[in-house]
Formats: structure tokens, sequence, C-alpha cells
């Protein structure tokens, strides 16, 4: 952790614009709390990845609340590409207002634009920057103890991108927060309670989205308690072990799955204070 944290420093030296990627699902919680310590006066950009997950008006809501905070935020969806296009524009126009006396103009013709990607682990990084490349050449070399300088990739609108995204780590000491970097997926499935997480996301579901949960499980009543509903769930499923015992466990994967899909709606976790 703290030899990622060395490397985002280090490397945050050689550009002129850091690229933050959020998941949009999850703008807060997504987001490492010492970003604003280590990148400093850095020009940042947020983007607000996967956000064909995301519920549209709380999207919409939380570009605003940046706007507030005094950043540029773009909704973006590197699986599609939709939204990418608008990023080299921003990243220029940061790296103009951004500039200090030790750098060179960009507004001439001295040099392009560097930025460097950084964000926590299954945010979109990797995605994000083979998209705007426009092809399968950042490979991310992840091995530590390699010391080899940061390649640069020149993508459309002439702007340079280090290849090598900076990780960055989530506050995972907060339950709440740890629950929705959890239920989106940002959190492997060995380091949590599986049938918990879904239990909760229903019972979440059931308060912000109920007929998102009704239409997919087709179910009429939603029971209030979250083994209940994930057992109900098992029964249109048929999850069903011998002895007639619903696998609860199996109903919680495919909710789960189904939720980070996107098959069940999209859906905004965070919601931020306008
Ligand atoms: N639906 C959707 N999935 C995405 C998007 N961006 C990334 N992903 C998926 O998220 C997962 C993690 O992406 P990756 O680029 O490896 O994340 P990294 O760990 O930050 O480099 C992969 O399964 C991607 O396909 C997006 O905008 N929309
Ligand atoms: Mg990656």
């Amino acid at each position: 952790m703290a030899k990622a944290r060395r490397l985002v420093k280090e490397n945050l030296k050689l550009v002129d614009v850091v690229i933050e990627i959020l998941d949009a699902r999850i703008p807060a919680s997504s987001r490492n709390q010492e970003i604003g310590g280590l990148t400093g006066q850095k020009p940042r950009l947020v983007v607000l990845n996967k956000s064909d997950l995301a519920d549209p008006l709380l999207t919409g809501q939380w570009e605003k609340y940046f706007s507030i905070e005094g950043y540029h935020a773009v909704a973006v969806n590197s699986l599609s590409g939709r939204g990418l296009k608008g990023v080299p524009g921003h990243v220029r126009r940061l790296a103009v207002e951004g500039k200090v006396e030790s750098r060179p103009s960009f507004g001439g013709r001295s040099r392009s634009p560097r930025c460097m990607v950084v964000g926590i682990p299954n945010v979109g990084k990797s995605l994000f920057i083979n998209k705007l490349a426009g092809r399968r050449a950042a490979r991310v070399e992840d091995r530590p103890g390699i010391t080899r300088g940061p390649q640069w990739i020149r993508v459309a609108g002439n702007i340079d991108l280090m290849d090598m995204p900076g990780i960055l780590w989530p506050k995972l000491d907060d339950q709440e927060v740890a629950f929705r970097l959890a239920a989106t997926g940002a959190i492997r499935e060995e380091v949590f309670d599986l049938i918990a997480v879904a239990g909760k996301l229903m019972k979440w579901l059931t308060e912000y989205y109920p007929a998102a949960i009704q239409k997919r499980y087709k179910l009429e009543d939603l029971p209030a308690d979250p083994l209940e509903m994930l057992e109900a769930i098992g029964m249109k499923r048929g999850f069903v072990r011998s002895g007639g015992v619903i696998d609860t466990f199996q109903s919680a994967q495919v909710v789960l799955k189904e939720f980070r899909e996107g098959r069940l709606g999209r859906f905004t976790l965070d919601r931020p204070e306008l």
C-alpha cells in the first residue's frame, strides 16, 4: 500500500494533469481520501466512469457537486467509449490553467500536456487508458521491483497519457463505504461476507428502487428481512438443495452478479449533498 502510494507520488511529478477515476455509482466511496494531499496543486480532472451502470439523474447531480467543489467532472463509459471524446479537451484546458513558471507553455507548441490516471482497483483505469489510446497497447506492468520509466501514449487531442495508472486505496475502515465497494465489485469477494452484502443491498434496493427487485425476481411482496428476501429469490430461481433447503448463498451470488452487470437497472449508491 505504501509502495503504491510512493509510486503515485513519484510519477505525479512527471505530469501536468491528474485524471482521477471514480465509480459513478459510488463517487464518494470510490474516492481515495488522500488524493488532495497527494496531488497538491496539480490540476485534476474527475472522471465518473461506469456511468452506464449509474442512475443518470444522480450522475448529473454529482457532476454539479464536483463543479461546485471547483473540479471539472465528466461522466464516461469506458466500455463503449461514451464521453471519452471530451477528455483530451478538458485535460488541455486544465494543463494551461495549471501552468506554472517552471513548465513550458502548452498554448504554444513546446510539448503536449502529460497526464496520469489514478484510482482505486477495479474502477476501470486500464480500460479507460486503452479506450482513450484507441488500441490495446496500454499494458500495465504491475510487478513490483521492476524499475523502468513510465511509457507515454500519445492519444487523440494531442495529450500524452502515462500507460501506468496510479493505484490508490479506498477507505475500508468505514463499514458503509466497505459495503458499497463490495456491492459494486470494487472489493474482491473473498474479503467479505457475501450473504451480508447481498442482504444489505436488497434492503437498500427495497428502500430506494423496490420496483426493480419486484420486476427482476417476480416478487409481489418484498420481505423486510434480508435473509427472507434471499430465500424468496432462491425459491423463484429454483436454488433448492436436497431436503428442500433454499441456497441463499447462491441467491446472494446471483443477486450481486446481476446488480453489478446492471441487470436490475442503473443505480447510484452514494448521493451528493447539494
Ligand atoms: N459497465 C462498465 N464496466 C466497466 C467500465 N469501465 C471498466 N469496466 C469494467 O470494470 C472492470 C475493471 O476494469 P479495469 O480497467 O481492469 O480496472 P482497473 O483495475 O482500474 O484497471 C472490468 O471488468 C471492466 O470491463 C465502464 O465504463 N462500464
Ligand atoms: Mg488495471
